[in-house]
């Protein structure tokens, strides 16, 4: 009869990790929309980085600047007022609101679509039903957050995942549809649900966008304002010369620096868009970060992946984050970052 004993043990263990556990699971509510803006991928015209004026774009380009559409927070189901964005997270660009939940969480996502287009919110690592919502219409997202979406053995106390819009999925990207999620793990969250163990967070895109392969390429083309020499889209070298290497949708230095403290515990989390065809390789200089608890300053992110790595800043000043896949660093896909002691 070894079974009692055994079976006595497992449900002490049970009690006590249950009666441990230090937080309810919440339900996080967010007011998201589609909004159709117009982007400019190197706001100002200079390039922040090398000095003088960016490079002027090849021929088949239309411009700089593209209508897209964007994730973006709401205070409220009015949709009236957008949550402000601190200028602390203004390099997050065209990075959607970033959200966060623990595992045992409920997430409510309220969508409101605005954009000319149907479009919708999905959440990668997590089970849904999709259906695309008309422009001008709006739909409520329920998810419930289970372990198997949440940090694994390997993983710190939290992981990040994108949420996108599955209509056309890949277009939908390159149109501009794309934030994170972050889920920390269940006992290693604030109320808030950001990890305890982090002081601060940046999530960062690196993203290849395509503008030819964007869901409104065909208004842009016909805006006179936005493409000035009414480039058409049989154009020789259209496909190459419309694509833009960025980091959250800013290219040669034109992001908004990210500013983290000398000492503060910092998690970057490196989400590569699953439309382009290039991995991309983010390198930061002057500190050095923990990825897959290795020690380095610069690795490879894949197609689709999203990676996290931990840096504790130690070397005040105003640095380069860039990717080294040279035909991307050429065409711009570099920023800045400050650490202040
Ligand atoms: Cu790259």
């Amino acid at each position: 009869m070894r079974g009692a004993p055994v079976v006595a043990t497992a449900l002490l263990l049970a009690l006590t990790l249950s009666c441990a556990a230090p937080a309810q699971a919440a339900v996080r509510t967010y007011y998201i929309a589609a909004d159709e803006v117009v982007w400019n991928y190197a706001p100002g015209g200079q390039d922040e980085i090398a000095g003088g004026p960016v490079p002027s774009l090849p021929p088949g380009a239309l411009g700089w600047r593209f209508r897209k559409v964007l994730y973006r927070a709401y205070t409220d189901a009015s949709f009236a007022k957008r949550v402000p964005v601190p200028a602390s997270e203004a390099y997050q660009g065209l990075l959607g609101p970033t959200m966060h939940a623990v595992v045992g969480d409920t997430l409510v996502v309220h969508f409101k679509n605005d954009s000319p287009l149907p479009a919708g919110i999905a959440v990668a690592g997590m089970a849904g039903s999709f259906t695309a919502v008309a422009p001008g219409e709006r739909r409520t997202y329920i998810w419930h957050v289970p372990a198997s979406s949440g940090p694994g053995v390997n993983d710190g106390s939290s992981i990040a995942w994108r949420y996108y819009s599955p209509v056309a999925e890949n277009k939908d990207e390159n149109t501009g549809m794309v934030g994170a999620l972050i889920v920390t793990r269940r006992g290693s969250a604030r109320p808030d649900g950001t990890p305890s163990d982090v002081d601060r967070e940046v999530p960062i895109l690196f993203a290849m966008m395509d503008e030819g392969q964007s869901r409104l390429i065909g208004a842009n083309i016909a805006d006179p304002l936005l493409n000035p020499k009414h480039v058409g889209s049989q154009a020789a070298n259209f496909q190459l010369a419309n694509i833009f290497f960025t980091i959250d949708g800013y290219s040669y230095g034109t992001m908004p620096m990210v500013t983290v403290r000398e000492g503060e515990r910092t998690r970057w989390y490196v989400i590569v868009t699953r439309s382009g065809f290039d991995a991309h390789a983010p390198h930061w200089h002057g500190q050095t970060l923990l990825e897959n608890g290795m020690r380095t300053d610069a690795f490879q992110v894949e197609v689709d992946e999203i990676a996290v790595a931990d840096m504790i800043p130690d070397n005040p000043g105003v640095w380069l984050l860039h990717c080294h896949v040279q035909s991307h660093l050429m065409a711009g896909m570099e920023a800045r970052y400050r650490v202040v002691p």
